[in-house]
């Protein structure tokens, strides 16, 4: 076995690793509500389909994404926004599942963030070769109030840096069904996912879909 093989097992359900002082990983957190969370996507998704956005620079995005709750994520030629319509259809996006609200709202109290009520989730979805450059989430009113996210599907290699672009990240394996909690001090940190390997995963297939739940107003 290479040590390198280790990184492919995912710690026991219900361990935490820290990240930050504000910032965790809940292992297996979502892993008993996958089947509710998938029925989710799928009809947010059917009302909403996955698109690929744009960068301000000019390149198709290599994820995927959509999103429920009163706000979405959209790209324009001046830049990125939330936006309560789709520039698409022009429709409202459709609600967050009552499933996933819970799940969000006891992640975050687990981490130390009571009565957390998201206004937006969005949904990310990485095919092989996927990936997210370093960037910060800095588009929220409350700079301190936490981001939930939800890995389901294939592992990724999840990059965690610090304040400034140049502070060198650290990777962390995010599996199918961990949480992560970042709010606080480390709400601000760059991040961002390396390529997605090719692999197939039990349940999911070739991909790996990532919720955030985020408050923005
Ligand atoms: C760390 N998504 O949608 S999880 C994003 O796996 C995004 O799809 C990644 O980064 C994904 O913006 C990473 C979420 C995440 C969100 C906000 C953070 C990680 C964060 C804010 C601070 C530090
Ligand atoms: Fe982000």
């Amino acid at each position: 076995m290479q040590s390198g093989d280790l990184f492919n097992l995912a710690p026991p359900v219900g361990a935490r690793t820290p990240l930050g002082p504000q910032a965790a990983v809940f292992h297996g957190f979502a892993l008993s509500r996958v089947r509710g969370l998938l029925e989710g996507i799928d009809a947010v998704a059917r009302a909403s389909p996955f698109r690929f956005l744009t960068t301000p620079g000019g390149h198709v995005m290599s994820v995927a994404m959509t999103g429920c709750g009163r706000f979405g994520w959209v790209s324009e030629p001046t830049g990125y926004r939330y936006a309560e319509r789709s520039p698409e259809t022009g429709a409202r996006w459709p609600p967050i599942p009552p499933a996933f609200q819970e799940l969000a709202a006891a992640a975050a109290a687990a981490a130390g963030f009571p009565d957390f009520a998201p206004d937006a989730c969005l949904v990310n979805r990485y095919l092989p070769g996927s990936r997210l450059t370093l960037h910060q989430d800095r588009h929220e009113r409350d700079a301190w109030a936490p981001i939930v996210s939800v890995s389901l599907g294939l592992r990724a290699t999840f990059l965690f840096g610090g304040l400034e672009r140049a502070d060198r990240p650290r990777r962390v394996a995010l599996h199918h069904g961990d949480v992560v909690v970042w709010g606080g001090v480390d709400r601000l940190r760059y991040h961002g996912v390396m390529p997605l390997e090719r692999a197939t995963h039990p349940v999911l297939g070739e991909q790996r879909l990532n919720l955030t739940f985020r408050k923005v107003l």
